[in-house]
């Protein structure tokens, strides 16, 4: 960027954030400098542990934060690059993309196009190896707890720890809870285990204790994409009660009303998939009851 083009001043002002940057101890790299209608608007890459830090962040200060899923199966590169717009409007916080089971073949360029129109961090949120992508800012390491099957407590992780080293991909270890949602879902057939039952909230409370104990970084606790049932407000109130991890929950959640029910039981992030893959409106409704669920001090 010559000094000419952007003005005297304005370079100054760059030269200076690009010196911060560099004294910063992260990874933290200035991806581009766009220019629109006279202001210059900087993208930078998310710097490693970025986005579980953001996490913690938003848990301590009683904020709450939106995650939308992204399922490569049901989108086209056009739709997704639709779909970044609308995120960024909507102001969500989070981008999960991945799938419990996975046909098509499109998730970097997936991934590519929905963060060359948004600066939203992107999170993979993988049903197995093959799901690991450089072009994700962050990895979801999911371990399936409420299940028994050791495939999916450990046994895919160590087969792919190489990948993931060499992904270079932030690394966020993630207590994975599948709750029944009423009818079988994808993950709870593809990850041949039972989910916890809908009503056995000490189940997911011991559970959830259990994988911090094991130094997990969150709890995500799911239904399972578009279960009939979306996880009760009471099991994630106990839960919430007796964690101090960020808390994630998702799965069969269609309204804006359920979304800031979950926060106010205690949930810090909702995950929402299908429901907005039907009616794209419901992006920014979601936003705003999810948002407004915060504890002002
Ligand atoms: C599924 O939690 C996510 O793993 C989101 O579920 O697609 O039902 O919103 P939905």
């Amino acid at each position: 960027v010559s000094p000419s083009r952007l003005g005297v001043r304005g370079f100054f002002i760059i030269s200076f954030l690009i010196s911060v940057l560099k004294c910063c101890k992260s990874h933290t790299v200035i991806m581009l400098i766009l220019k629109k209608s006279n202001i210059f608007v900087l993208r930078f890459v998310m710097h490693r542990g970025a986005i579980h830090k953001s996490l913690v962040r938003l848990k301590q200060n009683k904020q709450k934060g939106f995650a939308v899923l992204v399922d490569p199966d049901s989108v086209s590169l056009p739709q997704i690059e639709k779909l970044a717009h609308q995120c960024n409007e909507a102001k969500v916080d989070y981008l999960f993309i991945g799938g419990s089971l996975m046909t098509s073949n499109h998730l970097n360029e997936c991934i590519i196009r929905f963060k060359e129109n948004s600066a939203i961090p992107v999170s993979l949120f993988p049903g197995s190896p093959s799901q690991v992508s450089k072009e994700a800012d962050a990895l979801l390491y999911l371990s399936l707890l409420s299940g028994r099957n050791p495939e999916l407590l450990i046994g895919a992780h160590v087969v792919s720890a190489p990948i993931v080293k060499e992904s270079g991909l932030e690394i966020i270890s993630t207590a994975y809870i599948v709750v029944d949602g009423g009818a079988p879902t994808t993950v709870s057939y593809m990850s041949h285990s039972l989910p916890i039952p809908h009503d056995k909230n000490d189940i997911a409370v011991c559970t959830a204790m259990a994988g911090e104990f094991q130094g997990k970084n969150i709890i995500y606790m799911d239904a399972g994409s578009g279960a009939q049932n979306p996880i009760s407000e009471q099991m994630i109130k106990s839960v919430a009660e007796n964690i101090a991890l960020p808390l994630i929950v998702g799965g069969g959640i269609l309204t804006p009303e359920k979304a800031y029910n979950n926060c106010k039981a205690g949930a810090d992030v909702i995950v929402v998939g299908n429901a907005i893959e039907k009616d794209a409106q419901l992006i920014s409704e979601m936003s705003e009851a999810i948002h407004s669920a915060a504890v002002v001090a």
